[in-house]
């Protein structure tokens, strides 16, 4: 009997390194042969599948929900669906708990690299932006995140390498019985 589909959603600031480390995850999740894995990250997402919306907290809620469609849908397959949002809101993350648990596991990862380091690596400057009031409502600066309480896994990036990171997520999923 092959093992059941699982979800891993990594939530985190803008710039804390989901997509780094969710990539990292993949190529190892890949290698290992076995279940087809999908990525659902951020900047793809909002480009093929949202690309209608904003940052509105509505607008956060309706993209979140799609992804989390999306990846129930590959793990109700028996596939492994690693989703990299920013994700803000602790009830939006909640909701798509529920309906990934009702066909398989989902594993919540907090990158949680604090906003000041964020800010201080600002790899594509918006954070520079958002202080100077150019980009409105963004995440940390003009609008809330929401801290996970209870992630499965919680990773820092400061001072730790991407693998290293990858590892600890790979580690959990072995735990669970996952992999
Ligand atoms: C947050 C924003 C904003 C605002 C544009 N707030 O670092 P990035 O650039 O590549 O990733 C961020 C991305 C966030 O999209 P998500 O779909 O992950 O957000 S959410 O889960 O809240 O729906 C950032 C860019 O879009 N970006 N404006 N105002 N991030």
């Amino acid at each position: 009997r092959h093992k059941q589909g699982f979800t891993v959603f990594f939530t985190g600031l803008s710039g804390s390194g989901k997509s780094t480390i969710a990539n990292a995850l993949m190529i190892k999740l890949m290698e290992m042969g076995g279940r087809p894995v999908t990525i659902l990250d951020g900047d793809v997402v909002r480009k093929h599948l949202s690309s209608e919306l904003g940052f509105s907290k509505e607008h956060r809620d309706i993209n979140i929900r799609r992804i989390g469609y999306v990846a129930s849908e590959i793990t109700k397959n028996g596939g492994i669906a690693i989703c990299a949002p920013i994700a803000p809101y602790t009830a939006t993350r909640r909701a798509v708990r529920e309906m990934i648990e009702t066909y398989g596991a989902f594993v919540e990862v907090h990158v949680a690299t604090s906003l000041e380091e964020c800010e201080r690596r600002d790899r594509k400057g918006l954070y520079k932006l958002a202080r100077e009031g150019k980009i409105k409502e963004f995440t940390g600066i003009s609008d809330p995140y929401e801290e996970p309480t209870t992630p499965e896994v919680r990773v820092g990036t400061e001072g730790v390498d991407v693998d290293y990171s990858a590892q600890q997520v790979l580690l959990k999923l072995e735990n669970m019985g996952l992999i």
